[in-house]
């Protein structure tokens, strides 16, 4: 957490406006928000609640479902959403001194696991509003408890913890959020495990071609709808989301398509299966900042040095 000690060392330095700046700066370096965030950080009460939102955005609009979102990809496309779900895992709190804080989530539910990993499913689109048709209800929060205290950021995973992607998705002894019984469309299948996002975006250009990121471990060694466990994933594709400087009680956590999907067409077909080989995928790859070759030699770990940019931080 070099961020934390630079932007302290610059504030000591500088006046207060250029101070601003400089911060600014630096915390968009370390891929943080700057909206509105203090580098004094916000306080959990005695009661230790913590309440993460999320949010759909389109570049600097929110969006939901039945909104006509614009300029869209490399051809500036009206696109609508179709499915957008995710699954966060294994959040915690950052300290001002670089340490971190796990979450225990508030309960184990439809949406939310606590076990030695935690995980929860984020809905951002629900059945039957404009295009969207999945079996979904919305679910923007995820709610917890740390200790009392200061904090300045969170940091988080994008997907499913092995320890628990590969349990079997129709076996009612599976924690609910990873069921398929309860959460339809977000598993590939046993060996595979869940589709990390389901983000899905129907263009509104001539036969609604549809753009869209299944982000998911590949390359799964093991079997085991008879009984051989999956000892590892050649690309696990798990993205690190951190935000050095966030405030919950004034921000958000926003998945913007639009940066997202900067680089696709969306008047022909986009999609990303994940598949190690497949060109399509180098584009939203590339904005999660994951390594990924379309040669099938990528390795599904974050790139070294770079920060994805489909996450931010936005004002509530
Ligand atoms: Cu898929």
């Amino acid at each position: 957490m070099a961020c934390f000690s630079t932007s302290r060392y610059s504030k000591s330095l500088l006046g207060a406006a250029s101070a601003a700046l400089a911060l600014s700066a630096l915390l968009s370096a370390c891929g943080g928000g700057g909206d509105g965030g203090s580098s004094n950080g916000w306080s959990v009460d005695a009661s230790g609640a913590v309440k993460l939102q999320f949010a759909a955005y389109a570049g600097s609009t929110p969006i939901q479902c039945g909104t006509a979102v614009a300029g869209l990809g490399s051809k500036s496309s009206g696109a609508q959403i179709q499915d957008l779900r995710f699954y966060i895992s294994n959040v915690k709190l950052l300290k001002a001194d670089g340490s971190s804080v796990a979450l225990t989530l508030s309960g184990t539910d439809n949406n939310n696991y606590q076990g030695t990993d935690s995980v929860s499913l984020i809905t951002l689109s629900q059945t039957g509003v404009g295009s969207c048709t999945a079996a979904a209800s919305l679910n923007k929060l995820i709610q917890g408890t740390v200790p009392a205290g200061q904090y300045v950021g969170v940091t988080m995973t994008l997907g499913v913890p092995f320890s628990l992607n590969h349990l079997n998705s129709t076996d009612p002894a599976t924690p609910a959020v990873l069921r398929s019984d309860v959460n339809p469309g977000m598993s590939w299948n046993w060996r595979g495990g869940r589709k990390f996002t389901k983000v899905e975006l129907q263009s509104t250009d001539t036969g609604s071609p549809m753009t869209l990121l299944h982000l998911g471990s590949t390359g799964c060694v093991g079997d085991p709808a008879n009984g051989v466990a999956i000892t590892s994933c050649t690309a696990p594709n798990r993205v690190p989301l951190t935000f050095s400087s966030f405030n919950p009680n004034t921000q958000a956590i926003a998945l913007d398509v639009k940066t997202l999907f900067a680089s696709a067409d969306f008047s022909v077909a986009n999609s990303c299966m994940s598949s190690p080989t497949d060109a399509k995928c180098v584009g939203p790859f590339g904005v999660l900042a994951l390594t990924f070759n379309s040669d099938g030699t990528g390795t599904g770990q974050p790139i070294s040095g770079q920060t994805q940019s489909a996450f931010k931080a936005v004002g509530l």
